[in-house]
């Protein structure tokens, strides 16, 4: 079967947050579909939809209550099918987000389980009796805060959910659970999508038990209980055979914890699990162990995490190319400097992003190096997990500065505010007030605006994405990591057969000289790409402008 997957560019949209065709404040399907043109034009190749199933929105659709059928507020499953085929029209895929790890509390299946012990359905969730002191079944901490035991009153059990106690976990040791994950997988591959980003899909198996992470006082996450667990690998093999090796189709496993040899379990082709995974590694490089817990972030540790990778998932396996989705911050605020060196810092993300080994994702707005934002109050903000956090800050006593400095550089919603199409007062997302609201710098910081300048940040991400496609080399070559102990720059060579290119990554706000080896040739070489303006390099010793990034190239 074809790799395509692996020349594409994807892109990711957040639905409720993309385009609103109906003016209630809500992205819908066919507002997704107005915008086609406008992704067809940036060059993108792969669309993946975040959930747009039905769900009570506990978690923005993670929380999956019919898995197939479509949230109202989004449209129908007749917008649905048609969008698959305007995807299809314009030449590009589609990949629905496969949330299967947990469903809604209010799934069917859930609320059967719960009717009763010996209910048929009871063993598709994961039930304990309390301890017989009373206590709960072990000291797990759920993602979005609290313990990861909800008590059901009915039957005095508790049900385990690892994020909300609306996404009760699947019990994937339920062979019944697997046929039905199964046939949600070919309902919506029978209807033409060309693949699945699958959920916290490391999360799947258990270790048998359950077992409290032990010396911990209180609540503590469990990860080491159920992320990359003892059974993972077979439940996926089962599902590939049974079902994604009989489509010409691509999968993303979400998979937190992974390190290089992990990923290659899930994505090595002979085994027979996913095509990709995304890895964490380097976007955990500012915190410890939770979201909420910061640390200094370096250059350093940054590259070094990504050089690792590209070396490690190089000739055997691949990987996924990202800086930001629905969870993490914008990539222009946290990796970039989104004041001064906005233009520059998100040009030089994108750069790294086009020339790296492997498939890289844009997720909506990055594209326009939208920003994080920082409403005033709590009361603008949405995110459960954000919410969770406050809650549980404030009850400690955290003082507020503090708590809300966390909700503007961590927090999920500056990924969530409303697609800028416009600057008009909603942005051109929606024609009345959002559902969350939209970034002030809307005004200036916007689609219509970039896409008439030539030196904006969309149209160096159309330039880029072509230039990837002209270049087999970024795909198919050997990865050489520069200057490695330098601590602001990131640079690397890619060398195929045909040519050999090298990329220099400033990613700090200082302007110095370097000199470059001798064995790099770079007198001999072209200048390709510049994210200021550059149109020439001089000889070896070169004066590097901030956050400034050149591409060279040397056809053989
Ligand atoms: O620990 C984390 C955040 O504190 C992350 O590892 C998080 O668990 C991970 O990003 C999972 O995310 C996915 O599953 C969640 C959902 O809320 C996210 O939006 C989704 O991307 C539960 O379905």
């Amino acid at each position: 079967m074809s790799e395509w997957w692996k020349n594409a560019v994807i892109y990711q949209i957040y639905p409720r947050s993309f385009m609103d065709s109906d003016g209630d404040g809500m992205g819908d399907i066919p507002g997704i579909e107005k915008r086609l043109d406008y992704l067809k034009d940036l060059g993108i190749d792969i669309i993946w939809l975040s959930p747009v199933y039905k769900s009570p929105n506990v978690d923005n659709g993670y929380d999956i209550s019919d898995y197939r059928d479509i949230q109202e507020e989004f449209g129908t499953l007749a917008d649905m099918e048609h969008l698959i085929g305007e995807i299809h029209r314009r030449g590009m895929r589609i990949l629905m987000d496969l949330v299967v790890n947990h469903t809604s509390d209010q799934h069917p299946w859930f609320i059967e389980a719960r009717k009763s012990k010996d209910n048929p359905k009871r063993d598709y969730y994961i039930w304990r009796d309390p301890n017989p002191d009373g206590s709960l079944p072990n000291n797990w901490e759920s993602h979005f805060s609290g313990s990861v035991w909800q008590l059901d009153e009915q039957t005095g059990q508790y049900y385990l959910h690892i994020f909300s106690a609306g996404q009760p976990d699947l019990n994937w040791e339920n062979p019944e659970v697997r046929e039905e994950v199964k046939d949600i997988a070919r309902f919506w591959l029978d209807k033409g999508v060309d693949g699945f980003r699958m959920d916290v899909i490391n999360f799947i198996s258990k270790v048998p038990g359950l077992p409290s992470v032990p010396g911990a006082k209180g609540l503590v996450r469990g990860n080491m209980f159920y992320m990359n667990g003892p059974r993972v690998h077979e439940y996926l093999h089962e599902l590939n055979e049974d079902v994604f090796s009989k489509y010409d189709i691509m999968t993303v496993g979400e998979t937190p914890s992974v390190t290089p040899e992990i990923a290659h379990q899930y994505v090595d082709a002979d085994r027979g699990e996913l095509s990709m995974v995304f890895q964490f590694e380097h976007i955990n490089t500012d915190i410890r162990g939770t979201r909420w817990q910061l640390r200094p972030w370096t250059v350093k540790e940054f590259k070094s995490i990504i050089s690792k990778w590209q070396k490690a998932l190089g000739d055997k396996g691949w990987n996924s190319v990202y800086l930001s989705n629905h969870d993490q911050p914008r990539s222009v605020s946290r990796y970039g400097n989104d004041d001064r060196y906005l233009l520059e810092s998100a040009k030089m993300l994108c750069t790294m992003d086009m020339t790296l080994r492997g498939t890289p994702y844009v997720y909506q707005g990055e594209e326009l190096g939208m920003t994080n934002v920082r409403f005033d109050d709590i009361s603008s903000y949405q995110d459960v997990e954000s919410l969770g956090m406050y809650r549980d800050y404030k009850a400690k006593g955290v003082p507020m500065h503090d708590i809300m400095e966390l909700v503007y550089c961590r927090g999920r919603d500056s990924a969530r505010t409303p697609m800028q199409w416009d600057g008009s007062e909603y942005a051109g997302f929606s024609t009345s007030r959002p559902w969350l609201d939209v970034n002030p710098n809307h005004t200036w910081l916007n689609a219509e605006k970039e896409a008439a300048d030539p030196d904006s940040v969309l149209s160096f991400y159309r330039s880029m994405i072509a230039f990837r496609k002209k270049h087999p080399v970024i795909v198919d070559g050997s990865f050489r990591e520069w200057f490695e102990d330098h601590d602001r720059i990131f640079a690397y060579e890619r060398e195929d057969d045909d040519e050999r290119m090298f990329v220099l990554l400033n990613f700090s706000a200082t302007k110095f000289t370097i000199i470059m080896p001798e064995e790099l040739d770079i007198p001999s070489m072209e200048l390709a790409v510049s994210n200021i303006g550059r149109k020439e390099l001089g000889g070896n010793i070169i004066s590097v402008y901030p956050y400034e990034a050149f591409v060279l190239v040397k056809r053989k």
